[in-house]
């Protein structure tokens, strides 16, 4: 069995690490994501079945490996040197004279300067081993967990070389646009070009959150290698695409100046229409021996040249605001302006992304402003030319453009907020969130069927979930008389809920499960909730500055006052039940872990709470138990060191009964 078993992980990850090449790095998949999914998932369940088959170059590791090391310093084998930058056609003639003096027959190769982070990549005996970010070019950080989730980077290479390479880590450019889009919609602080989005998400403590930001490389230079016949740049770069590695998308070599300066205008032309973004072009001495003898200053090698683009800007009028309210009630305002051409393409809006933005600039309706492309894809607002005649200051609106209700500024925060609860720009968001599991838990009242409800309008608001009748249901695609009585039962169920449940289904900013609870548990009814001042809840422990305004802040509106009414009158109950069984476990602090049979990590810690005792979320001296499930990880292991009780469901079944 185990080796049978060894035999098909080895054969899987040759098959996942051949399929993953095609993908990422070719560009060219010979199966479908399906597919590749279907071979990832069996390998997962053999290394899970025996985990001392797991390789370090397994696929599955690509996420879930150690993140040991990270951001532990690395001192390169090799510095990792910069560049030097020119901005004319002049000092572009006057490195080739330079090296030609030295050189008559010197050959350059150009190639693209992407605009990202520069690493080194290990690999020992073809395995990726570990990679560090450039930092001052002698000492970097070890930033492999991170960099192992880019999935072009090879985890095992096609020759089994000892190897160390440098290569540029960038965003793609629809990524940047993708992720730039989502930060302004939650009302966070964007990235302001696809280097930073690149840099921040490479310096996450978090590997998960770096295998969102799908980063790609371009690998370009050899640092370290025995063992080759390499004389030149662009043999270089062959033999790293045939280890694997996706290399530089275009190195093309010419002996004279002319052809290198025609290389530069045609990069120059096609930039804005790559999917990544570039700051200029690199010239480099082909030849290694050539490079020897050129050398280098403390600084930067005197073989290659860095030649930069200047960005595209363009002149027009600001002709209008317009302010739309995203999903999470974020005010955002759009500059109008007359149509102009800008790096490839034609504009005509740009983000203002929040009144410090417009403030700042002190932009106003038909103004004339100077306007380029951020990383050469989003537009933006550059600077004010001249203000038109009898112009005035811009503000936001001060009611949301979708409802009309007031909004609000919290402090710390640049973005302007609605916060009504009917305010149907963020309908769908609220009621899904309404419904969840840890809110008013509604069975079978999901994404689709409210997306449905709201489509055929039958839903604007939250308390009209107590109001929706069987033959409402009916109506809904795929809905016949059994689907339906369970939704009008589940609904009914969920009124009965505790307080705290209700208090975090209504959504109100910073207010999560846990404040929800406290609220509940402090105020005892939603009519205290309701009239509590800023100064009762501010005094609650927990409840910080923001919190507590952002509770009094919903309070406050009509609409939310409203709502609140109308639920309570369709008999849901607003009263805390919080009753205590006894206090068996007072004084005694449970922490869970793993998958446990029957309970939800929610059910277990309402019993404990029940019986007077509290739940904590990580393992110390002062925990009594560990209620553990399967899958219990490295909780489970600390509190066996530590000498604490593990009880399993069963046993804690037992001492509650
Ligand atoms: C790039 C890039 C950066 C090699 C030795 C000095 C500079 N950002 O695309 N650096 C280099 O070359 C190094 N090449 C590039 N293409």
């Amino acid at each position: 069995m185990f080796e049978k078993s060894k035999q098909r992980a080895e054969e899987l990850r040759n098959l996942l690490n051949y399929h993953s090449h095609k993908y990422y790095v070719e560009d060219d998949p010979e199966i479908g994501d399906y597919e590749y999914d279907m071979l990832q998932r069996e390998l997962a369940e053999i290394e899970k079945n025996f985990p001392e088959l797991i390789t370090p170059d397994s696929p599955t590791q690509r996420v879930g490996g150690s993140a040991e090391g990270m951001f532990e310093p690395v001192v390169h084998s090799v510095p990792l040197e910069s560049l030097q930058d020119a901005f004319s056609i002049d000092e572009v003639l006057a490195f080739e004279s330079r090296v030609k003096d030295t050189f008559a027959d010197a050959e350059f190769v150009v190639e693209p300067k992407i605009d990202g982070l520069s690493v080194a990549l290990e690999y020992e005996n073809g395995v990726f081993v570990r990679g560090s970010t450039r930092g001052d070019g002698i000492t970097g950080e070890d930033v492999t967990a991170n960099l192992r989730t880019i999935n072009s980077i090879p985890l095992r290479l096609k020759k089994d070389v000892t190897i160390e390479v440098r290569g540029e880590v960038y965003m793609p450019k629809k990524v940047f646009a993708a992720l730039v889009e989502e930060q302004e919609q939650n009302g966070e602080k964007t990235f302001k070009n696809p280097r930073n989005a690149a840099a921040g998400s490479l310096r996450q403590k978090n590997p998960q959150i770096t295998a969102t930001r799908k980063l790609d490389i371009f690998v370009f230079n050899i640092q370290k290698y025995d063992g080759s016949e390499i004389t030149g740049h662009k043999q270089s770069i062959e033999f790293l695409k045939e280890l694997g590695f996706k290399t530089v998308p275009f190195c093309n070599k010419f002996s004279a100046v002319d052809g290198v300066i025609g290389e530069l205008e045609r990069i120059g032309e096609i930039r804005s229409s790559l999917p990544f973004d570039i700051d200029g072009a690199v010239i480099k001495t082909d030849s290694f021996a050539q490079r020897t003898e050129i050398g280098s200053t403390s600084k930067f090698p005197k073989w290659a040249l860095a030649f930069k683009y200047p960005p595209e800007e363009k002149e027009t009028t600001l002709i209008d605001i317009e302010v739309a309210v995203g999903r999470t009630g974020v005010l955002t305002p759009t500059a109008i302006f007359e149509p102009v051409l800008v790096a490839g393409s034609t504009v005509a809006r740009a983000t203002l992304h929040n009144q410090d933005f417009i403030d700042e600039k002190d932009i106003r309706l038909g103004d004339r402003v100077i306007i380029r492309k951020a990383g050469d894809i989003i537009p933006e607002v550059i600077k004010v030319v001249s203000h038109a005649e009898n112009s005035e200051k811009y503000s936001l609106p001060s009611v949301c453009p979708s409802c009309g209700a007031n909004v609000i500024r919290e402090e710390d925060e640049a973005a302007v907020r609605c916060v009504n609860p009917e305010c149907p720009a963020q309908l769908l968001r609220n009621l899904i969130h309404f419904c969840s599991r840890d809110a008013m838990d509604i069975e079978g009242m999901g994404d689709a069927v409210l997306e449905k409800l709201v489509a055929n309008g039958l839903l604007t608001k939250a308390s009209e979930i107590y109001t929706l009748k069987k033959e409402d249901f009916m109506t809904l695609e795929g809905f016949k008389d059994k689907s339906s009585q369970n939704l009008v039962d589940a609904v009914e169920k969920s009124k009965s809920n505790d307080l705290a449940k209700l208090v975090f289904a209504l959504g109100i900013r910073h207010v999560g499960q846990k404040a929800g609870k406290i609220l509940a548990e402090h105020f005892e009814t939603m009519e205290n909730i309701m009239n509590a001042s800023l100064e009762e809840i501010s005094s609650i422990e927990g409840f910080g500055g923001i919190m507590a305004k952002s509770v009094a802040d919903f309070f406050a509106l009509e609409q939310s006052r409203r709502e609140i009414e109308a639920l309570a009158a369709y008999g849901v109950n607003m009263v805390s039940q919080k009753e205590k069984i006894d206090n068996r476990f007072e004084g005694k602090t449970f922490v869970l872990t793993g998958t446990l049979p029957t309970y939800s990590r929610n059910e277990a810690s309402e019993i404990i709470e029940k019986f007077g005792g509290k739940t904590a979320s990580s393992v110390s001296k002062k925990t009594s138990y560990v209620l553990a499930g399967e899958e219990a990880g490295s909780k489970l292991v600390k509190a066996q060191s530590l000498g604490i009780t593990i009880l399993s469901e069963e046993e804690f079944n037992g001492m509650i009964k």
